[in-house]
């Protein structure tokens, strides 16, 4: 049994997504991280799959997913429960999704084999420490409310976004030292050539900097925001398919590459993530090449049916079709998710921007840039390429500096986000106390000095106290009340050096709100250097 116990970093903070420019494309375009890869439970141990699971239900069927009660608060101290409450959570809970059965005694023993294998699976489902016990990340997990529907059914059905076209190309960067750089190339080229002849793709090897797919093999952190673990753990990850780092392909240097079958084979992990990197998503069938764990090399038949029909699918004519006819049209922009928006677009308005850690982000629809406060360059790409668990767009988002946390609202639920990674499962925007008529707000911002955050709604905001949990007495006031200067409904709010900036449409507003009124007006993507 390999050791993966070891697989979390040993912590993670946001600046480090781009203290690294040798990564970074000269001209970053659009990112798409795919739904990501399993494996990055360094960064984000969490969030994964799940998305794939009930967050796309939620988009597809809005309502039941998210009404069962809601996880508890992070900052309460969880009591430990019982040890025999624990258990039968668990084998309810694997038996209901993960099809664990009784032994024929009737028993369910909690070292026993069977069971000990349906908690792995489950933790790599949702990409926890894969340590086969029930640890109190597992059980968390267990005890959020779930759609009701096996992750086996849900998990394969939508893939991720496709290139649009039938040539793409690569490049390789920075290569291993374990094998010569020839045999790297062969190999790299050999992993493309299962795609390729499985689907109507062809791959070309190219020798720039802005390839579509760029293969780098580096450690740790190397300038996004999923660092590697060193030794096992994650062996690698792919950006799904997009501009940018969309395509982009890293392999942890710390793992020993080979082309054989000690250590971990390059070819085989190549073709997993040539795979997320070409759009498609995480296989639960242990035959599939796209299955998260590593298997040992079996070069005959690497992809299974599942994987062939799943990359044909996907890069299909008639997708195909579809898509060259109806871009820009207005089903394009409502069925499929955009792969590109431009941010310089004249009249651009953002749905929410906040600050997170050392970065500003900016979300609109389903899309994300961020900036780096102290950087030029802008990292974009949809909202789930950097939080898998979110697959919507953000109504409103607000970061509390003192818990290095950042809180994303869509409509009536929130997130919470850590370094990035997204905890536990969202929760009940009611949770801060709003009454039961506000379902969605505009836009959220957190003013450290007074610990009060602000939430706008129509003509209307709330304030929210941070230490004492509730709303503060007297709201809802009238925006233009407490907000001289300002006479219509917000879209997005940032606290930036004292100054609250007020999103109205393509506008910003910079306002003092100890002087209460507006001291600046800029358009609002200047803030992305257009
Ligand atoms: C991986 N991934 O590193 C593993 N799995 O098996 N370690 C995945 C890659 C394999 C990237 O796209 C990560 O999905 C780990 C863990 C499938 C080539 C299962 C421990 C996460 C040995
Ligand atoms: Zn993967
Ligand atoms: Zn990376």
């Amino acid at each position: 049994m390999r050791d993966l116990t070891n697989r979390r970093s040993p912590g993670f903070c946001l600046g480090t997504f781009v203290s690294n420019t040798t990564l970074s494309k000269p001209t970053p375009n659009s990112i798409a991280l795919s739904e990501a890869f399993l494996g990055f439970a360094s960064a984000m141990s969490h969030m994964y799959v799940m998305l794939l699971s009930c967050c796309v239900l939620v988009l597809l069927v809005p309502g039941p997913c998210f009404t069962a009660p809601t996880v508890t608060l992070e900052e309460e101290s969880t009591p430990t429960p019982e040890p025999h409450v624990d258990l039968k959570l668990a084998t309810d809970y694997l038996q209901q999704y993960y099809n664990l059965k009784n032994d024929p005694l009737g028993r369910i023993k909690r070292s026993g084999p069977s069971f000990t294998s349906k908690v792995k699976d489950m933790q790599i489902f949702f990409g926890l420490n894969v340590t086969g016990t029930l640890d109190s990340d597992t059980l968390e997990v267990m005890r959020s409310p779930r759609c009701g529907v096996p992750d086996v059914e849900e998990y394969s059905h939508i893939q991720g976004m496709r290139w649009n076209k039938n040539v793409i190309t690569y490049s390789i960067g920075r290569y291993t030292r374990d094998l010569p750089r020839s045999t790297v190339d062969s190999l790299i080229e050999s992993a493309f050539s299962v795609w390729a002849r499985a689907s109507s793709l062809t791959f070309v090897r190219s020798n720039t900097h802005n390839a579509d797919i760029m293969v780098e093999f580096v450690t740790y952190a190397h300038g996004d925001l999923f660092p590697f673990d060193g030794p096992r753990g994650t062996l690698a990850h792919a950006f799904g398919p997009g501009s940018g780092v969309g395509g982009d392909t890293h392999f942890d240097d710390s793992e020993h590459w080979t082309a054989g079958e000690a250590g971990f084979n390059l070819f085989v992990v190549a073709a997993h993530e040539f795979g997320h990197a070409l759009g498609l998503k995480h296989s639960r069938n242990p035959e599939s090449l796209m299955y998260p764990n590593y298997k040992a090399f079996n070069p005959a038949n690497l992809l299974s049916s599942e994987d062939v029909a799943n990359i044909k699918a996907l890069y299909s004519p008639v997708r195909g079709h579809l898509n060259n006819v109806l871009t820009n049209s207005w089903l394009f922009g409502s069925l499929f998710p955009r792969l590109m928006q431009d941010k310089c677009a004249a009249d651009l308005t953002f749905d929410a921007v906040s600050t997170l850690g050392d970065a500003t982000f900016f979300f609109r629809e389903r899309y994300l840039w961020i900036k780096h406060n102290q950087r030029d360059d802008i990292k974009e790409g949809p909202i789930s390429n950097f939080m898998p668990k979110i697959e919507t767009s953000i109504d409103a988002a607000f970061w509390v500096p003192r818990r290095s946390t950042a809180y994303l609202i869509h409509e009536s639920i929130f997130w919470t986000v850590k370094g990035s990674r997204v905890k536990g499962k969202a929760r009940k925007l009611s949770h801060f106390g709003f009454p039961v008529w506000v379902q969605e707000v505009d836009a959220a911002v957190h003013i450290p000095k007074t610990r009060r955050t602000l939430f706008f709604a129509h003509d209307i905001y709330w304030s929210y106290s941070e230490n004492r949990k509730v709303m503060d007495f007297g709201y809802p006031k009238y925006i233009s009340e407490g907000f001289p200067g300002l006479n219509s409904t917000i879209n997005a709010a940032i606290h930036k050096d004292g100054f609250i900036y007020f999103f109205v449409g393509p506008q910003v507003y910079k306002y003092d709100y100890t002087q209460k009124h507006v001291v600046g007006v800029e358009k609002a993507n200047s803030w992305l250097g257009c």
